[in-house]
Order: C-alpha cells, then sequence, then structure tokens
C-alpha cells in the first residue's frame, strides 16, 4: 500500500476541542450561546452521515461501501430505505400531503465529479432519488418537475403507487379540522433524509429525499432538490445536507454555503453553526419558530453538525460504528 493510500486509509484522530459555550450577539432578546465544540473529530473511511435518526438508512449504504461500492451507490441505497418505510411521515410512501391531500417529492443526488440531478413534486413514485439520479446519468437536464419527472419515471419502468397511506390520510383528516399552516419545529422520529458517503477511494457523493413540508400549499419546493440549498458536495472540499424550513435554507443557499466555508479553512461543526447563525442573525429573523440542521464532512472524513433548536440529529456510521449523535444547537431557551 503506498503512503497516500495508507493515510486515507487510517484513522487520523485530531485532539478533542475544549468544552464550554460563549455568547454571541443575536437578533432580539433570547439567550443564544455559540456552543464551543466538544466532539472530537475522527476521521476515517468508508463513512456515511446522514440527518436525523435513520440508522436503517446508513447501515445499507454503509454495507454497500463495506463491499468496495462506491459513495454514490451508496447514498442511494441509503436514501431508498427511508423512502420505502411507511412509518416515516416526511419521505417517500407515506410522507404527509399537501394542505389538498397530495403526496408530492423532492430529491436531488450529486456525485464526486459534480454532476446533479433533482426531481421536483414527484407524485406517485416511491424512489424519487432513484428518478433523480436517472435524471442525473441518462438526461441532459439537471432537474425534472412534477408530471414531466413522473412521465419519465414510468418510461424508466417505475411503478405507479398511491403514496397516501391509511395513518397519513388520517392525520391530513385531522389537520383539515382547523387548517392551520405552521411549521413543525422538529420531527421526533425522523425527518427528510440528506445522506452523505464516502467510499474507500475518498471519493464524496451526497443525495436528499423529501416529502417536504406536511400540508405546504400545492406546488410548494422545498429546498431539498435544490442543489446548493438542500445539498452540495465539492469532491475536493466535503459535503454538506440540509433540513428543517426549506425556505430558510434556500435563502441562505446553506449547503453550497457550508462547503464554501470548510474550503477556507472551517471545520465542519464551524462551517455548520456559521451557516445556522446566517440564518439566525438575519434582520427580523423568525428563527424562535422553525427548525434548521445542517450535517457536513470535510475530505479528511471529519463530521459535524448544528442546529437551530435542541432535538436536531445525525446519524453517522464510521470505524463499524452506526450511532445516533444529538446535534449542538443555538437556541438556549
Ligand atoms: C423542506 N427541508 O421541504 C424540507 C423539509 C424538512 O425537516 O427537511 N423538514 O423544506
Amino acid at each position: 500500500m503506498n503512503r497516500r493510500k495508507f493515510l486515507k486509509n487510517t484513522t487520523l484522530s485530531t485532539a478533542g476541542l475544549a468544552v464550554g459555550s460563549t455568547l454571541i450577539s443575536c437578533a432580539e432578546d433570547s439567550k443564544i450561546e455559540k456552543p464551543i465544540i466538544t466532539t472530537k473529530a475522527v476521521a476515517s473511511f468508508p463513512l456515511v452521515i446522514a440527518t436525523w435518526h435513520v440508522e436503517n438508512a446508513t447501515a445499507e449504504a454503509y454495507k454497500v461501501l463495506e463491499k468496495g461500492g462506491n459513495a454514490l451507490d451508496a447514498v442511494e441505497a441509503g436514501c431508498k430505505i427511508e423512502e420505502a418505510n411507511e412509518k416515516g411521515q416526511s419521505v417517500g410512501k407515506g410522507g404527509l400531503p399537501d394542505r389538498d391531500g397530495n403526496v408530492t417529492l423532492d430529491a436531488c443526488i450529486m456525485d464526486k465529479n459534480g454532476n446533479c440531478g433533482s426531481v421536483v413534486y414527484l407524485q406517485n413514485v416511491t424512489h424519487a432519488i432513484s428518478v433523480a439520479r436517472h435524471v442525473m446519468e441518462k438526461t441532459p437536464h439537471v432537474m425534472l418537475a412534477g408530471k414531466g419527472a413522473e412521465k419519465y419515471a414510468y418510461e424508466l419502468g417505475f411503478k405507479k403507487e398511491n403514496l397516501l397511506t391509511e395513518a397519513s390520510k388520517e392525520a391530513w383528516e385531522k389537520w383539515k379540522v382547523e387548517a392551520k399552516y405552521k411549521p413543525i419545529i422538529n420531527i421526533e422520529n425522523h425527518d427528510t433524509i440528506g445522506m452523505i458517503a464516502i467510499d474507500k477511494n475518498g471519493d464524496i457523493s451526497g443525495a436528499c429525499t423529501t416529502s417536504g413540508l406536511a400540508y405546504k400549499m400545492g406546488g410548494r419546493v422545498g429546498d431539498s432538490p435544490i442543489i446548493g440549498a438542500g445539498l452540495f458536495i465539492d469532491n475536493e472540499v466535503g459535503g454538506c445536507v440540509a433540513t428543517g424550513l426549506g425556505e430558510e435554507v434556500v435563502k441562505t443557499v446553506g449547503s453550497f454555503l457550508v462547503v464554501e466555508l470548510m474550503r477556507q479553512g472551517k471545520s465542519p461543526q464551524e462551517a455548520c453553526e456559521e451557516a445556522i447563525g446566517r440564518i439566525v442573525n438575519k434582520p427580523n429573523s423568525n428563527y424562535k419558530n422553525f427548525q434548521v440542521g445542517y450535517v457536513a464532512v470535510n475530505k479528511q472524513g471529519e463530521t459535524g453538525c448544528f442546529g437551530i433548536h435542541q432535538w436536531f440529529s445525525m446519524t453517522k456510521y464510521q470505524n463499524g460504528v452506526n450511532e445516533q449523535i444529538q446535534s449542538e444547537f443555538m437556541v438556549k431557551a
């Protein structure tokens, strides 16, 4: 094994950083703390990280990587687990519908060469992430929407399915009684799945898939299928995926921002914190009422995650350990 490969495959431990927190200036009156990073950065390949608590999905992706598979296949396989999981009410089949009762999916994928594909407002097809991959690999385009995306999926052989499960229909019927639209700050089980993998060659790919915000307006598209907002990968630098209120992520081009901050030398953790700060510190930010969370990894395999509020989490599979990591957060009540 040559030295470069040896270094790539060897666990690199960097020093743990000090524990503590400092107050940062912030809009309004709440006590907002900027934690100093407490996690030890331990870097090694292969690895998978994902938003929220999705250990089955990271396990599936890691299986691909362990067999020597590439990061792109790994993130697609991982995301498909959650898309097929009818109990997850914010991804794929079983996702909560828009206010008219339609389940509409957004997804995107990006590879080590900067290629990307996405589908927005896709209906009746469970595996939006796979359709997005086909858009990337087989069409001259980056993004297909609505009926066009659905038609393309059927041409590829995807089957037409009713994505509105009884449980999601029931939740929607209950919601209709008051029909108040309010973004949900945290979904306790799991949520939009954004996933990034680094394979044994050190190459990075990422994917993001969601049914978007529950009871959104018909036609609404969030950040998750928007390259640079919901996901961004630069194989020279690292990758980032977002979850939470997509409108706020789009306004700050969040995932691209995190990757660019890492390019400038910030750790993944520092970059996620700064990107969250950009949202919170905007004039008149309504941050108390919504959640945004980022997970990121750099080329060395160091990871970071950060949310506006408590209860955001990252699932990480690295060094044979598949674990849920509770994210640090900005707003301490
Ligand atoms: C969206 N970002 O459609 C997605 C939803 C999400 O936690 O991540 N919810 O805005």
